[in-house]
């Protein structure tokens, strides 16, 4: 599927401003597979889909869960995780991308995983840095995806767990252990 396919299947998905995030997760994410080495490609295709179920009904992803006997921990940390693995089975089914990089990247965009292919951080962090994002500390985060792909990576899901911990928000485990493996990574 070339890019102007993926993103016609996409657009009608979100909103306007999700998409115009998928098209700086788009642009970061080829900049940092270039610099680390990952398939132009699938990196394309990854960022194009990586939200392609952020906006469907909370009971839809959650009834998708429990059928297609996804971890069923994910109904137990807010609905906020739930896009990302319901997307990586969405797209497969939907849009027929099957490549399991891909589907992968897709899956563990939001709460990371532990030994992350190169691209899978080039997605996870892509869409923590595209330049439509303005959270504390992203700059810092920018910087060092210049430098360093897993200190960035590292950077970023600690900072997504400080600022869950700040809103009183549960920390799903694989966050932990993303963060964890990461911190094994860059020593
Ligand atoms: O979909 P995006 O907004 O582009 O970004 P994302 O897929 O990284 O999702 C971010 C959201 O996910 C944000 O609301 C925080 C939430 N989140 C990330 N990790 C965890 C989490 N929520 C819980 N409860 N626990 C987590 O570990
Ligand atoms: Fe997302
Ligand atoms: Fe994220
Ligand atoms: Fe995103």
């Amino acid at each position: 599927m070339n890019k102007e396919e993926a993103l016609k299947i996409v657009k009608p998905q979100l909103t306007d401003h999700r998409y115009v995030h998928t098209l700086g997760v788009l642009e970061t994410s080829l900049v940092l597979a270039e610099k680390y080495g990952a398939d132009p490609k699938k990196t394309e295709l990854a960022a194009i889909f990586h939200d392609y179920a952020k906006f469907r009904p909370k009971e839809e992803m959650r009834q998708i869960v429990k059928d297609e006997r996804l971890p069923e921990n994910l109904l137990y940390y807010g609905t906020e995780l739930l896009h990302a693995p319901v997307g990586a089975y969405l797209v497969k089914k939907e849009a027929g991308i099957d490549d399991e990089e891909v589907l992968g990247a897709i899956y563990y965009h939001t709460t990371g995983n532990v030994n992350m292919s190169i691209l899978e951080k080039v997605i996870f962090l892509a869409d923590y840095i595209e330049p439509n994002r303005h959270f504390p500390g992203v700059e810092e985060v920018r910087e060092m995806a210049l430098l360093d792909l897993e200190k960035a990576c590292l950077m970023a899901v600690r900072n997504t767990i400080q600022f869950l911990i700040r809103q009183n928000q549960k920390i799903y485990p694989l966050s932990i252990a993303t963060y964890n493996g990461l911190m094994d990574e860059v020593n």
